[in-house]
């Protein structure tokens, strides 16, 4: 075993972020989204054996927070401290194993976001002028005559004229240098559609960037220049470099690589992940202030789509806000997580509703694993005395079923190298549904009777395959996972954590290095009461948030399930031998004690079967 010093020398270092998010208002499913899927990727790295870092917080300054701050009564300080730990909050209620939680107003970010400004202007790359154009409060954001739309941002925000004394960055000498990096690495900018859009706004040439304002006063000062306050974009950029622990003394080891080995040992960040919305300021404005101080730039910056309700953008006024706390409140932590990180595909918009969450989670979730769990579960507690029972020769089938259980790391780390976690979670819902089927072809609660030790190898199968699963599902569906592996007998090392820590657990029995035929379920081990680990969701009446309740779905797996089972039960031409057949399965249900929402929902075809039959014309 080896020990942490020898794993970290050998290991690459994962650094992931979330934007920091601004404290103008409080947090809405936007946010939850981009931390969910951030949290998703930092588990699953940390499990796979890396030494993760995780960071996240909120953004502070500038012009939009002091007005919010101006309209709330109170001081800016006091409301960002306010609106900060709403975010805090948020992120600790959706799971997040974040390591850090920055905050840009904190002492230890001034001094970062000094240190890049002098290395700035020693470089040459800073000089003193005045700005006249457009700029957005809302974006934060400066604009070009010709980028303006009816007079409005791109975005649809308000733009103002400014015209005041402004310190600017060279930008337009990164244009090149940037064509070059865009060109080398080609996934530095991911998704491929994304890149294209940065890659053609660069080719068009860039301007010098206005990175002080004097309008207002909420910002880390101009060093030496107290008029000024330092643009909030570089200042919150500059959130990555600070929650390393760099400042002006270490950019120089920093640069020569020299402080690799330290106990930060994390920079350049493995991927930033963002709003698409804020992609120009990743992908253009962060490389170049990093290359002007010859620092490494990141190695990826993955934009994931947008949210909306009903096609429209989430707005207060409009009253279509999904409130995250609400939500979580509403249908658990591990429902929320699951249906932000697999309803749509990650990088792609989604259009938020109710029913689709509802749909994803209990067809997925309840009705297939939680079904497949509980029904191995009674039958192993009914049939084996709740112990893992003693497998005999495995046939072909197990061996096909557990092959492909065991070769799911590989294929996921793959997806997930990618960011691809939607693909993730669909491996994991495609090989449950095997793992259904192979129950269902194998009936085990039949041959209790008739081949008691094929039982026994049916069952031990479906625990070795469920161990594996529920160790995967870790990073999407945390708290489930727990008692999932729980309930299989897997027992976490003292030594193993999964949350928050940067430590690898992988001598750890939930660990991914345990995904395998050396790790699997001992004969004899003694498991706990069979209990429900996802829940079915039953629809109440009022939906938990201000939004829409008739919200088209996006388009899901959950609706395709529903429209599948429906298109299955039309397309029967032998319905005399359907309803046997389900009638049988409903049979098989209740005597291995299964889930009584699986139970209602096979009995409601079978209803629908025997209508069908009734109403067919008699021959
Ligand atoms: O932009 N759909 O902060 P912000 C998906 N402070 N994701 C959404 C979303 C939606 N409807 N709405 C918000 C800022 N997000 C800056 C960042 S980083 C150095 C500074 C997510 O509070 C998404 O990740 O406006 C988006 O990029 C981010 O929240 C914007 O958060």
């Amino acid at each position: 075993m080896s020990t942490m010093a020898e794993r970290e020398a050998a290991e690459p270092g994962f650094y992931i972020t979330t934007p920091i998010y601004y404290v103008n208002d409080k947090p809405h499913i936007g946010h939850a989204y981009t931390t969910v899927a951030s949290d998703a990727f930092a588990r699953f790295n940390r499990l796979d054996g890396k030494r993760v870092r995780f960071l996240t917080g909120t953004d502070e300054h500038g012009q939009k927070v002091q007005q919010s701050a101006e309209k709330a009564g109170v001081a800016p300080q006091q409301f960002t401290d306010r609106v900060s730990a709403n975010f805090r909050s948020l992120a600790t209620l959706l799971l997040a194993t974040h390591d850090d939680f920055i905050r840009t107003t904190e002492p230890r970010h001034k001094a970062t976001v000094h240190a890049l400004w002098a290395e700035m202007v020693r470089n040459g790359h800073i000089y003193k002028g005045a700005y006249e154009g457009w700029y957005s409060v809302r974006d934060e954001a400066f604009y070009a005559e010709g980028e303006l739309v009816d007079g409005k941002a791109p975005t649809g925000a308000e733009v103002a004229w400014v015209s005041e004394p402004s310190y600017f960055f060279r930008l337009s000498a990164f244009t090149q240098p940037l064509l070059e990096l865009y060109g080398q690495r080609p996934d530095f900018i991911m998704p491929a559609a994304r890149r294209n859009e940065m890659l053609r706004f660069v080719e068009g040439g860039l301007q010098d960037l206005s990175i002080s304002r004097t309008a207002f006063s909420w910002g880390i000062p101009v060093p030496d220049d107290e008029e000024h306050v330092i643009y909030v974009w570089l200042d919150a950029l500059t959130n990555y470099l600070t929650a390393c622990g760099y400042d002006v003394a270490d950019l120089d080891a920093l640069r020569s690589g020299a402080a690799r080995g330290g106990p930060t040992a994390v920079w350049p960040p493995t991927v930033h992940i963002v709003g698409k919305d804020i992609l120009r300021f990743h992908t253009v404005f962060w490389p170049a202030f990093l290359l002007a101080c010859g620092l490494e730039v990141p190695r990826r910056v993955f934009a994931h789509g947008w949210w909306t309700i009903q096609g429209a953008k989430m707005s207060k006024s409009v009253g279509n806000v999904v409130d995250p706390f609400e939500l979580v409140d509403a249908y658990g932590v591990d429902a929320v997580r699951y249906f932000l990180l697999t309803g749509v595909p990650f990088g792609a918009d989604g259009d938020y509703s109710r029913d689709a969450l509802v749909n994803l989670v209990n067809a997925n979730l309840a009705n297939q694993m939680g079904n497949l769990l509980h029904r191995t579960m009674m039958l192993v507690h009914s049939k084996c005395d709740g112990c893992v029972p003693l497998a005999g020769a495995l046939t072909d089938t197990e061996r096909g079923l557990l092959d492909k259980t065991y070769g799911l790391l590989a294929v996921c780390r793959a997806h997930m190298d990618a960011q691809a976690v939607h693909r993730m979670a669909d491996e994991l819902a495609s090989t449950v549904r095997l793992c259904n089927e192979y129950i269902d072809a194998q009936a085990p609660w039949s041959l209790g009777k008739t081949d008691p030790a094929r039982m026994r190898t049916v069952l031990w199968t479906l625990l070795e395959a469920l161990r594996c699963i529920g160790i995967l599902m870790q990073p999407l569906t945390p708290q489930a996972s727990i008692r999932m592996l729980d309930q299989l007998g897997i027992r976490p090392s003292p030594s193993g954590s999964h949350a928050g820590s940067a430590a690898a657990p992988v001598d750890d029995a939930r660990s991914f290095a345990a995904v395998s035929p050396g790790h699997a379920v001992v004969a004899g081990t003694r498991l706990p009461a069979p209990a429900p680990v996802f829940p079915r969701i039953e629809l109440e009446e009022a939906p938990p948030s201000a939004q829409p309740a008739a919200a088209p779905a996006v388009p899901t797996q959950p609706s395709a399930h529903a429209a599948a089972d429906d298109q299955c039960l039309d397309a029967i031409d032998d319905v005399e031998g359907a309803v046997r057949e389900q009638g049988e399965r409903v049979r098989a249900l209740k005597a291995a004690k299964a889930d009584k929402a699986q139970i209602d929902s096979e009995v409601a075809k079978l209803l629908k079967l025997k209508g069908r039959l009734a109403a067919a014309p008699a021959n």
